[in-house]
């Protein structure tokens, strides 16, 4: 059995759309959420297997890509992430680059000498790649604003809290797309999957926008969005678009959940800061400075919250 093992966002779908294009196989599919990119351990393979992986880190898989090569499998790799200290292999081939800008599918673009560039577009613009779409689109006549809102809403179908969140899983999402040579064949030929996508984004965006604001000033604003799939898919997408209409100011978005919520912290965009202080000052808390979050944030411990983020910026 072979296998197309994919992260279940924009980027890695839409690689494996374009390398099975060129490439036509029958594999089993492994994918999940965006968040899941620990998948090769859910593979288990026969020597002469075929195993392809896209957009997933070499360094979070490395164990299990070690582990598939020694059972016998020969492995293609593409991927845009830290490689940690990589690996080399007789039967791995890599096409590894982690230069800004550049995602998964332009190195599958690159891979095919650009046989299905609308694809590409449409995976840079949803992996937020705005500037490599418009490079890669350069001379070519495209629908930009089509291929613009199919990235970012195939993207956006790749968060929640579980996979029973999404909209599609991203195995059924990728074989709606599959197969069609460009994505403006499939927009127009599956006009009902993009508007399931847009009509979601769009219901729970505006949930969010009426979520409840726990406190609203110049310096920062904390949200509470109720315990809801729309809410765990929006949250993080609905928190970057506070942090660019306020660029001054931090944000927290909570969802709530059993006993608790789920804390999402931005620090000002302009002092990218303070998040990841914040978030350690709670048992389950961590990040990087300008994103940071809290797994669990017991409701007892609301307000020694909502002072710690005031204090904090
Ligand atoms: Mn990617």
């Amino acid at each position: 059995m072979d296998y197309d093992v994919f992260n279940g966002d924009a980027d890695g779908i839409i690689s494996l759309v374009q390398l099975r294009l060129s490439d036509p196989r029958d594999a089993t599919l492994v994918t999940g959420r965006k968040r899941d990119i620990k998948l090769l351990d859910r593979v288990t393979v026969e020597p002469g297997d075929k195993v392809t992986v896209l957009d997933i880190s070499l360094r979070s898989n490395h164990a299990d890509l070690e582990r598939v090569l020694g059972e016998g499998a020969s492995v293609l790799y593409f991927d845009h992430h830290n490689a940690g200290e990589g690996l080399e292999h007789p039967h791995l081939e890599t096409h590894i680059n982690t230069a800004g800008e550049i995602c998964t599918a332009v190195l599958v673009d690159q891979y095919l000498g650009g046989a299905h560039r609308a694809w590409a577009v449409a995976a840079s613009f949803g992996d937020n790649f705005p500037a490599m779409a418009e490079r890669l689109a350069n001379g070519l006549d495209l629908p930009m604003a089509k291929l613009r809102s199919l990235g970012e809403m195939v993207n956006y179908n790749g968060y929640g809290g579980s996979e029973a969140d999404l909209h599609f899983h991203p195995a059924d999402l990728y074989r709606e797309m599959a197969g069609f040579k460009s994505p403006m064949a499939f927009l127009e030929e599956k006009p009902e999957v993009m508007g399931k996508l847009l009509q979601g984004y769009a219901d729970d965006f505006s949930v969010a926008a009426g979520s409840k604001i726990l406190k609203s000033d110049s310096t920062g604003e904390v949200r509470v969005l109720p315990d809801e799939p729309g809410s765990r898919r929006v949250s993080g997408m609905f928190g970057n678009k506070l942090a660019q209409e306020n660029p001054d100011r931090a944000h927290a978005i909570l969802t709530e959940q059993t006993g608790g919520f789920l804390v999402s912290i931005r620090a000002p965009i302009s002092r990218r800061e303070g998040a990841d202080k914040l978030a350690l000052q709670f048992k389950t808390g961590g990040g990087r400075a300008a994103a940071a979050g809290i797994n669990h944030l017991e409701t007892a411990e609301l307000d020694r919250f909502i002072e710690a983020f005031r204090l904090a910026f």
